[in-house]
Protein backbone atom coordinates (compact mmCIF):
# COMPACT_ATOMS: atom_id res chain seq x y z
CA UNK A 1 0.00 0.00 0.00
CA UNK A 2 1.04 3.44 -1.01
CA UNK A 3 1.71 6.01 2.17
CA UNK A 4 -0.80 8.31 2.66
CA UNK A 5 1.12 11.26 1.15
CA UNK A 6 2.13 9.08 -2.13
CA UNK A 7 -1.93 8.68 -2.21
CA UNK A 8 -2.58 12.28 -1.92
CA UNK A 9 0.25 13.59 -4.30
CA UNK A 10 -1.38 11.24 -6.68
CA UNK A 11 -4.61 12.99 -5.87
CA UNK A 12 -3.29 16.18 -6.39
CA UNK A 13 -1.59 15.58 -9.51
CA UNK A 14 -4.44 13.71 -11.23
CA UNK A 15 -6.85 16.69 -10.31
CA UNK A 16 -3.96 18.94 -11.77
CA UNK A 17 -3.62 17.14 -14.90
CA UNK A 18 -7.46 17.43 -15.22
CA UNK A 19 -7.61 20.75 -14.24
CA UNK A 20 -5.01 22.11 -17.10
CA UNK A 21 -6.97 19.60 -19.28
CA UNK A 22 -10.34 21.08 -18.67
CA UNK A 23 -8.90 24.73 -19.61
CA UNK A 24 -7.15 24.09 -23.16
CA UNK A 25 -10.06 21.29 -23.99
CA UNK A 26 -13.18 23.94 -23.67
CA UNK A 27 -14.17 26.40 -26.72
CA UNK A 28 -12.02 29.47 -25.84
CA UNK A 29 -14.02 32.01 -23.26
CA UNK A 30 -14.19 34.58 -26.10
CA UNK A 31 -15.40 32.78 -29.10
CA UNK A 32 -18.89 33.80 -30.36
CA UNK A 33 -21.32 33.67 -28.69
CA UNK A 34 -19.06 34.60 -26.06
CA UNK A 35 -22.03 33.87 -23.44
CA UNK A 36 -22.73 30.51 -23.96
CA UNK A 37 -18.85 29.74 -23.79
CA UNK A 38 -18.41 31.70 -20.58
CA UNK A 39 -21.41 30.01 -18.68
CA UNK A 40 -19.77 26.39 -20.17
CA UNK A 41 -16.70 27.45 -18.33
CA UNK A 42 -18.45 29.59 -15.49
CA UNK A 43 -20.08 25.98 -14.43
CA UNK A 44 -16.70 23.86 -15.16
CA UNK A 45 -14.17 25.80 -14.01
CA UNK A 46 -16.04 25.73 -10.10
CA UNK A 47 -14.27 23.57 -8.88
CA UNK A 48 -15.86 20.23 -7.92
CA UNK A 49 -13.79 17.03 -6.69
CA UNK A 50 -13.07 15.78 -10.00
CA UNK A 51 -13.87 12.67 -9.28
CA UNK A 52 -14.91 10.97 -11.94
CA UNK A 53 -11.85 12.42 -14.04
CA UNK A 54 -9.41 11.12 -11.69
CA UNK A 55 -11.29 7.62 -11.60
CA UNK A 56 -10.82 7.46 -15.12
CA UNK A 57 -7.67 8.37 -15.44
CA UNK A 58 -6.13 6.28 -12.35
CA UNK A 59 -8.21 3.21 -14.16
CA UNK A 60 -6.33 4.05 -17.62
CA UNK A 61 -3.14 4.15 -15.39
CA UNK A 62 -3.21 0.71 -14.74
CA UNK A 63 -2.42 -0.13 -18.29
CA UNK A 64 0.06 2.32 -18.55
CA UNK A 65 -2.45 4.86 -20.61
CA UNK A 66 -2.43 3.37 -24.12
CA UNK A 67 -4.41 6.05 -25.46
CA UNK A 68 -4.26 9.47 -23.97
CA UNK A 69 -6.92 8.85 -21.25
CA UNK A 70 -7.60 12.87 -20.71
CA UNK A 71 -10.12 14.19 -23.28
CA UNK A 72 -11.98 10.93 -22.11
CA UNK A 73 -11.86 12.31 -18.50
CA UNK A 74 -12.67 15.86 -19.87
CA UNK A 75 -15.68 14.52 -21.56
CA UNK A 76 -16.92 12.71 -18.27
CA UNK A 77 -16.57 15.85 -16.49
CA UNK A 78 -18.45 18.23 -19.13
CA UNK A 79 -21.64 15.40 -19.34
CA UNK A 80 -21.36 15.32 -15.05
CA UNK A 81 -21.20 19.15 -15.27
CA UNK A 82 -24.29 19.35 -18.28
CA UNK A 83 -26.23 16.93 -15.46
CA UNK A 84 -25.71 19.53 -12.64
CA UNK A 85 -26.80 22.43 -14.55
CA UNK A 86 -29.84 21.23 -15.87
CA UNK A 87 -30.51 19.70 -12.14
CA UNK A 88 -30.11 23.12 -10.70
CA UNK A 89 -32.60 24.13 -12.80
CA UNK A 90 -36.04 25.72 -11.52
CA UNK A 91 -38.27 23.15 -13.22
CA UNK A 92 -35.64 20.44 -11.44
CA UNK A 93 -34.32 20.81 -8.08
CA UNK A 94 -34.50 24.83 -8.00
CA UNK A 95 -31.23 25.25 -6.40
CA UNK A 96 -29.39 28.34 -5.65
CA UNK A 97 -25.64 27.02 -5.06
CA UNK A 98 -23.94 24.99 -6.58
CA UNK A 99 -19.50 24.18 -6.33
CA UNK A 100 -19.75 26.97 -3.50
CA UNK A 101 -21.41 29.50 -5.88
CA UNK A 102 -24.45 30.63 -7.90
CA UNK A 103 -26.01 27.97 -10.39
CA UNK A 104 -25.40 28.47 -13.61
CA UNK A 105 -28.92 29.83 -14.05
CA UNK A 106 -28.56 32.45 -11.18
CA UNK A 107 -25.59 33.67 -12.58
CA UNK A 108 -26.41 34.10 -16.10
CA UNK A 109 -30.07 33.17 -16.63
CA UNK A 110 -32.37 30.15 -16.91
CA UNK A 111 -32.30 30.13 -21.12
CA UNK A 112 -28.35 30.26 -20.56
CA UNK A 113 -27.95 27.61 -18.06
CA UNK A 114 -30.38 25.43 -20.02
CA UNK A 115 -27.86 26.23 -23.07
CA UNK A 116 -24.85 25.68 -21.60
CA UNK A 117 -25.79 22.42 -20.24
CA UNK A 118 -26.83 21.28 -23.48
CA UNK A 119 -23.49 22.24 -25.07
CA UNK A 120 -21.32 20.79 -22.61
CA UNK A 121 -23.20 17.20 -23.67
CA UNK A 122 -22.51 17.64 -27.10
CA UNK A 123 -19.12 18.80 -26.63
CA UNK A 124 -18.31 15.53 -24.81
CA UNK A 125 -18.89 13.98 -28.29
CA UNK A 126 -17.11 15.85 -30.16
CA UNK A 127 -13.97 15.88 -28.03
CA UNK A 128 -13.74 11.95 -28.11
CA UNK A 129 -14.64 11.90 -31.73
CA UNK A 130 -11.83 14.45 -32.37
CA UNK A 131 -9.19 13.16 -29.82
CA UNK A 132 -9.84 9.34 -30.68
CA UNK A 133 -10.27 9.99 -34.67
CA UNK A 134 -6.87 7.90 -35.24
CA UNK A 135 -8.38 5.22 -33.31
CA UNK A 136 -12.09 4.42 -34.60
CA UNK A 137 -12.58 1.70 -32.58
CA UNK A 138 -11.70 3.10 -29.25
CA UNK A 139 -13.67 5.70 -30.26
CA UNK A 140 -17.07 3.58 -31.43
CA UNK A 141 -16.45 2.27 -28.08
CA UNK A 142 -16.74 5.05 -25.96
CA UNK A 143 -19.24 6.96 -27.80
CA UNK A 144 -21.15 3.37 -27.31
CA UNK A 145 -20.53 3.75 -23.33
CA UNK A 146 -20.58 7.26 -22.80
CA UNK A 147 -24.17 7.52 -25.11
CA UNK A 148 -25.69 4.16 -22.84
CA UNK A 149 -24.70 5.52 -19.09
CA UNK A 150 -25.89 9.26 -19.75
CA UNK A 151 -29.06 7.94 -21.95
CA UNK A 152 -32.76 7.83 -20.81
CA UNK A 153 -31.98 3.93 -19.39
CA UNK A 154 -29.34 5.61 -17.14
CA UNK A 155 -28.54 8.96 -15.79
CA UNK A 156 -31.38 10.61 -17.44
CA UNK A 157 -33.47 7.58 -16.68
CA UNK A 158 -32.42 7.78 -12.88
CA UNK A 159 -33.56 11.66 -12.77
CA UNK A 160 -36.62 10.87 -14.02
CA UNK A 161 -37.50 8.46 -11.47
CA UNK A 162 -36.34 10.74 -8.81
CA UNK A 163 -38.41 13.05 -10.12
CA UNK A 164 -41.64 11.15 -10.58
CA UNK A 165 -41.06 9.76 -6.62
CA UNK A 166 -40.72 13.59 -5.22
CA UNK A 167 -43.17 14.02 -2.07
CA UNK A 168 -43.09 10.24 -1.69
CA UNK A 169 -40.20 9.90 1.44
CA UNK A 170 -40.50 6.18 1.58
CA UNK A 171 -40.48 4.29 -1.64
CA UNK A 172 -39.82 1.00 -1.99
CA UNK A 173 -36.36 0.20 -1.93
CA UNK A 174 -35.93 -1.37 -5.15
CA UNK A 175 -37.26 2.23 -6.34
CA UNK A 176 -34.57 4.08 -4.38
CA UNK A 177 -31.64 1.53 -5.39
CA UNK A 178 -32.81 1.82 -9.28
CA UNK A 179 -32.44 5.59 -9.15
CA UNK A 180 -29.03 5.23 -7.37
CA UNK A 181 -27.52 3.15 -9.85
CA UNK A 182 -29.02 5.02 -12.62
CA UNK A 183 -28.34 8.41 -11.23
CA UNK A 184 -25.27 8.47 -10.07
CA UNK A 185 -23.39 4.78 -10.11
CA UNK A 186 -23.79 4.90 -14.06
CA UNK A 187 -20.94 7.70 -14.24
CA UNK A 188 -18.44 6.62 -11.70
CA UNK A 189 -19.07 3.17 -13.57
CA UNK A 190 -18.01 4.99 -16.51
CA UNK A 191 -15.37 6.58 -15.67
CA UNK A 192 -13.32 3.64 -14.89
CA UNK A 193 -14.72 1.67 -18.12
CA UNK A 194 -13.46 4.63 -20.15
CA UNK A 195 -10.55 4.65 -18.48
CA UNK A 196 -10.28 0.81 -19.43
CA UNK A 197 -10.94 1.76 -22.89
CA UNK A 198 -7.85 3.81 -23.05
CA UNK A 199 -5.69 1.36 -21.25
CA UNK A 200 -7.33 -1.19 -23.92
CA UNK A 201 -8.44 -3.64 -21.12
CA UNK A 202 -9.37 -6.75 -21.72
CA UNK A 203 -13.54 -7.88 -21.77
CA UNK A 204 -13.29 -9.19 -18.59
CA UNK A 205 -10.92 -6.72 -16.85
CA UNK A 206 -13.14 -4.02 -18.12
CA UNK A 207 -16.37 -6.16 -16.66
CA UNK A 208 -14.66 -5.71 -13.02
CA UNK A 209 -13.80 -1.85 -13.89
CA UNK A 210 -17.94 -2.24 -13.84
CA UNK A 211 -18.58 -3.59 -10.76
CA UNK A 212 -15.96 -1.46 -9.00
CA UNK A 213 -17.91 1.39 -10.57
CA UNK A 214 -21.25 0.15 -9.82
CA UNK A 215 -19.97 -0.39 -5.87
CA UNK A 216 -18.30 2.88 -5.66
CA UNK A 217 -21.23 4.85 -7.49
CA UNK A 218 -23.69 3.12 -4.98
CA UNK A 219 -21.58 3.71 -1.68
CA UNK A 220 -20.61 7.33 -3.24
CA UNK A 221 -24.57 8.57 -3.50
CA UNK A 222 -25.47 7.04 0.12
CA UNK A 223 -22.51 8.98 1.86
CA UNK A 224 -24.18 11.98 -0.24
CA UNK A 225 -27.03 11.20 1.23
CA UNK A 226 -25.96 10.70 4.82
CA UNK A 227 -24.10 13.99 4.55
CA UNK A 228 -27.04 15.57 3.13
CA UNK A 229 -28.38 15.15 6.16
CA UNK A 230 -25.96 15.51 8.51
CA UNK A 231 -23.48 18.67 7.42
CA UNK A 232 -24.23 21.95 6.81
CA UNK A 233 -24.38 24.24 3.43
CA UNK A 234 -21.21 25.90 4.12
CA UNK A 235 -19.58 22.56 4.57
CA UNK A 236 -21.15 20.78 1.42
CA UNK A 237 -20.75 23.95 -0.95
CA UNK A 238 -24.36 22.87 -1.77
CA UNK A 239 -27.90 23.52 0.08
CA UNK A 240 -27.99 20.61 2.91
CA UNK A 241 -30.70 19.44 4.31
CA UNK A 242 -32.84 19.21 0.81
CA UNK A 243 -33.74 16.19 0.70
CA UNK A 244 -35.52 16.18 3.63
CA UNK A 245 -37.21 19.94 3.04
CA UNK A 246 -38.90 19.02 0.01
CA UNK A 247 -40.06 15.04 1.10
CA UNK A 248 -37.31 13.53 -1.66
CA UNK A 249 -36.60 9.67 -0.75
CA UNK A 250 -33.10 8.98 0.29
CA UNK A 251 -31.02 6.40 1.86
CA UNK A 252 -31.55 7.92 5.00
CA UNK A 253 -35.32 8.25 4.95
CA UNK A 254 -35.61 5.08 3.19
CA UNK A 255 -33.01 2.82 5.78
CA UNK A 256 -32.02 5.31 8.72
CA UNK A 257 -28.34 6.61 9.52
CA UNK A 258 -26.90 2.81 11.27
CA UNK A 259 -28.28 0.95 7.91
CA UNK A 260 -27.28 3.75 5.49
CA UNK A 261 -23.71 4.08 6.73
CA UNK A 262 -23.38 -0.13 6.49
CA UNK A 263 -24.83 -0.35 3.60
CA UNK A 264 -22.19 2.51 2.22
CA UNK A 265 -19.76 -0.02 3.77
CA UNK A 266 -20.84 -3.29 2.05
CA UNK A 267 -20.91 -1.07 -1.38
CA UNK A 268 -17.24 -0.31 -1.17
CA UNK A 269 -16.25 -3.42 -0.47
CA UNK A 270 -17.75 -4.94 -2.99
CA UNK A 271 -15.62 -2.51 -5.24
CA UNK A 272 -12.57 -2.93 -2.97
CA UNK A 273 -13.17 -6.96 -4.37
CA UNK A 274 -13.42 -5.83 -7.79
CA UNK A 275 -10.66 -3.51 -7.80
CA UNK A 276 -8.27 -6.02 -6.24
CA UNK A 277 -8.92 -8.40 -9.15
CA UNK A 278 -7.28 -5.87 -11.35
CA UNK A 279 -4.00 -6.38 -13.01
CA UNK A 280 -1.53 -3.75 -12.42
CA UNK A 281 -0.55 -1.70 -9.48
CA UNK A 282 -4.27 -1.30 -7.84
CA UNK A 283 -3.35 0.87 -4.84
CA UNK A 284 -3.91 4.07 -5.70
CA UNK A 285 -7.46 3.09 -6.75
CA UNK A 286 -7.96 1.09 -4.04
CA UNK A 287 -6.82 4.47 -1.48
CA UNK A 288 -9.37 6.33 -3.86
CA UNK A 289 -12.22 3.61 -2.96
CA UNK A 290 -11.78 3.60 0.89
CA UNK A 291 -11.78 7.67 0.82
CA UNK A 292 -14.73 8.03 -1.25
CA UNK A 293 -16.50 6.36 2.12
CA UNK A 294 -14.64 8.78 4.34
CA UNK A 295 -15.08 12.02 3.02
CA UNK A 296 -17.31 14.53 4.18
CA UNK A 297 -18.13 16.84 1.34
C1 LIG B 1 -30.36 16.50 -15.33
C2 LIG B 1 -30.05 14.38 -16.67
C3 LIG B 1 -29.93 15.10 -15.42
C4 LIG B 1 -29.41 14.44 -14.38
C5 LIG B 1 -29.14 15.06 -13.09
C6 LIG B 1 -26.40 15.08 -11.22
C7 LIG B 1 -27.84 14.80 -11.07
C8 LIG B 1 -28.56 14.06 -12.15
C9 LIG B 1 -28.48 15.28 -10.01
C10 LIG B 1 -27.81 16.10 -8.96
C11 LIG B 1 -28.26 15.70 -7.63
C12 LIG B 1 -27.57 14.46 -7.16
C13 LIG B 1 -27.60 14.18 -5.71
C14 LIG B 1 -27.01 13.65 -7.99
C15 LIG B 1 -26.33 12.43 -7.64
C16 LIG B 1 -24.94 12.50 -8.11
C17 LIG B 1 -24.16 13.44 -7.30
C18 LIG B 1 -23.97 13.17 -5.86
C19 LIG B 1 -23.68 14.49 -7.92
C20 LIG B 1 -22.76 15.43 -7.29
O1 LIG B 1 -21.49 14.96 -7.59
P1 LIG B 1 -20.20 15.46 -6.85
O2 LIG B 1 -20.44 15.49 -5.38
O3 LIG B 1 -20.11 16.95 -7.38
O4 LIG B 1 -19.04 14.65 -7.34
P2 LIG B 1 -18.81 17.81 -7.73
O5 LIG B 1 -19.32 19.23 -7.71
O6 LIG B 1 -17.76 17.55 -6.67
O7 LIG B 1 -18.39 17.38 -9.09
Amino acid sequence: MPTLLHFKEKLASLRDQVESALGAMLPAPELAPARIHQAMRYSMEAGGKRLRPVLALAAADLFGRAADALPAAVAIECVHTYSLVHDDLPAMDDDDLRRGRPTCHRQFDEATAILAGDALLTHAFALIASAYAGRPPLALALVREFAHAAGSTRLIGGQMADMSAEGHERIAPEELEFIHRNKTAAMVELSLVAGGLCGDAETETLEALRRAGAGLGMAFQIVDDILDATRTSEQLGKTAGKDAAYGKATFVSVHGLDASRAAAKRCTDDALSALRSLPGDNSFLLGLASAMLERDA
